[in-house]
């Protein structure tokens, strides 16, 4: 006969604190998904604005716990007492407790209104570099329309290129179902919503590769639907949009031309859902737009790194 052991309180407080320390390991600024490094003004202003709801979150918290702790030792029944001294109402109590959450509540909801004006209105709604984004079942497409001609609107797919230091407007929306956009480091997060257009702006202070990730539960992949944001000057952003405005270019590589006649074939018929700019039959509509794929950082929705070796000596 075995018998029912009590639980181990000592060794259930060790777990529990294995387990605090784990989870804390994720506010690590280091995480691409961590906003504790914030590398653009919007992310900045979010991340100024948890601090100040964590700190009046932290002193309601001490307040209260500290009266409570107080009352439960300082009250507690002594031997010998009697029942306590009943009474019923204490107007200035009852004042206090309603004016001091309120001042905390005004704490809280003036940098809050402030902030959510501040990221919704662009600072340059005109003249910045605007993108479209559409959100899909499980990719993003980016689209850079041509301010001078409007025939002329690049399609890329899961690499967002933005100038460093400049504001860029964003329009959000969606072919399917709920999505949301959140670069970690420099803004977010903002829903996709099918029939409703919402907007953004963001700016990148910091050039380099940034991670992003849809941030609302859209589906069985919903957790592999990332992108990547890549944040460079000027000039390497003109460059990178002129040469993917351009078609793609035609393989002379012997490897590179057999990926094109498979592409391109009857049998992985990759063309019916894929666009290849240049290419004639390669025009589909329903997958991401994939020239000059093989320049991306970052392959399928951005859950794979494009490793360079593979492609060294292939004329992409
Ligand atoms: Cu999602």
């Amino acid at each position: 006969m075995s018998t029912l052991k009590a639980p181990n309180g000592k060794l259930i407080s060790v777990l529990l604190l294995v387990f605090l320390g784990i989870l804390l390991i994720a506010c690590y600024p280091g995480n691409p998904q961590s906003t504790f490094d914030a590398t653009g003004p919007v992310a900045r202003s979010q991340l100024a604005l948890f601090w100040v709801i964590f700190w009046a979150a932290a002193f309601v918290f001490v307040v209260v716990e500290g009266v409570l702790v107080y009352a439960a030792f300082k009250y507690r029944r002594k031997p010998g007492d009697g029942d306590p001294h009943q009474t019923h109402g204490n107007t200035k109590l009852e004042i206090g407790w309603t004016i001091l959450p309120s001042i905390v509540l005004v704490f809280v909801a003036v940098p809050t209104v402030i902030t959510i004006f501040d990221n919704a209105n662009s600072p340059d709604p005109e003249g910045a570099l605007q993108v479209d984004v559409v959100g899909e079942q499980w990719w993003w497409e980016f689209n850079y329309p041509d301010p001078t001609d409007p025939d002329n609107t690049l399609v890329t797919a899961n690499e967002l290129h933005i100038p460093v230091d400049e504001v860029v407007n964003l329009t959000l929306d969606s072919n399917d179902v709920l999505h949301s956009f959140w670069i970690p480091k420099i803004a977010g997060k903002v829903d996709l919503v099918p029939n409703n257009l919402n907007t953004m702006w963001i700016m990148g202070e910091e050039e380099g590769t940034f991670f992003a990730q849809c941030a609302e539960f859209c589906g069985e992949s919903h957790a592999l639907m990332r992108f990547w944001v890549i944040v460079e000057t000027r000039e390497e952003f003109d460059a990178w949009l002129a040469s993917e405005r351009a078609d793609a270019i035609e393989p002379t590589d012997p490897l590179a031309q057999q990926g094109k006649a498979i592409f391109e074939g009857p049998q992985a018929q990759c063309w019916s859902c894929h666009t290849i700019k240049g290419s004639v039959r390669a025009q589909g509509k329903i997958g991401p737009d994939l020239t000059h794929v093989g320049r991306r950082t970052h392959i399928a929705s951005g859950i794979r790194e494009n490793t360079q070796e593979k492609f060294d000596g292939v004329d992409l």
